[in-house]
């Protein structure tokens, strides 16, 4: 059955391929799983028909038969555990791909976010240049810890996983900061994504929807 994935009627981002039904995407390519995607606009997305999906108001979803999901972790490893290619066959490298699915969300993505908050939320409070150095520490601390990791290696642990999926789709989420720049081996990690087929696939089919703004479509909003 051809799933049904969610996404942004008009991306505040324009077509960079931030919003997250990009990795739901990528992860579907490197499956080679066709799906279909069902665009939804602000409004809709706070509606009852959204919310029995999707309880916090937010895309990306998954529809697969009678099954529905929401939360890229869960839609990605869903994916990944019934489609070969994101995960492992072996049971230990198997459980330590889904590690870095978690580490990336868990661990990096929580400070970039805290970024996004402090300078497109807070940006204008009294205190907002105060507290910009601080996130912008933080992230610098956990990019230092992954590129140490990283080191000379392709991929966090091995050949490519879900667990580099999610983490570059994370790390996407930073260049424009030119954060991401004074790390190089994390830099060419993301660029090693970015370079992937599927990933490309992915970027270019949200793209096609979000590059030409409809002007009978209303502006976005910045979300997180
Ligand atoms: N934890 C959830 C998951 O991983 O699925 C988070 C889902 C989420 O944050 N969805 C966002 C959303 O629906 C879209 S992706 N927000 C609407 C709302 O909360 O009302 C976040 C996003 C939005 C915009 C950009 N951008 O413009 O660059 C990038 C990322």
């Amino acid at each position: 059955m051809t799933p049904t994935i969610t996404a942004f009627e008009r991306s505040p981002d324009g077509g960079k391929g931030l919003a997250r039904d990009t990795r739901v995407r990528w992860a579907l390519e490197e499956a080679g799983q066709p799906y279909e995607v069902r665009l939804v606009s602000f409004k809709a997305m706070k509606e009852p028909a959204h919310l029995a999906l999707q309880p916090f108001g937010q895309i990306p979803t998954y529809e697969e038969g009678d099954l529905g999901l929401f939360e890229t972790g869960a839609i990605v490893f869903h994916i990944a555990e019934r489609h070969p290619g994101l995960l492992p066959d072996d049971a230990n490298a198997r459980a330590r791909a889904i590690t870095w699915m978690f580490a990336a969300l868990n661990t990096v993505e929580p400070p970039i976010l805290e970024l996004v908050t402090a300078k497109f939320k807070e940006g204008d409070r009294s205190w907002a240049a105060q507290r910009l150095p601080l996130v912008q520490d933080r992230i610098r601390n956990r990019l230092g810890q992954l590129s140490r990791h990283l080191d000379k290696a392709n991929w966090l642990d091995g050949a490519f996983s879900a667990g580099d999926l999610m983490m570059v789709s994370v790390l996407l989420r930073l260049r424009a900061s030119g954060i991401l720049d004074e790390y190089p081996n994390l830099s060419a990690y993301v660029a090693r994504g970015e370079a992937r087929p599927a990933y490309k696939r992915a970027f270019d089919a949200q793209l096609a929807i979000n590059a030409e703004p409809n002007p009978s479509l209303p502006e976005p909003r910045l979300t997180l």
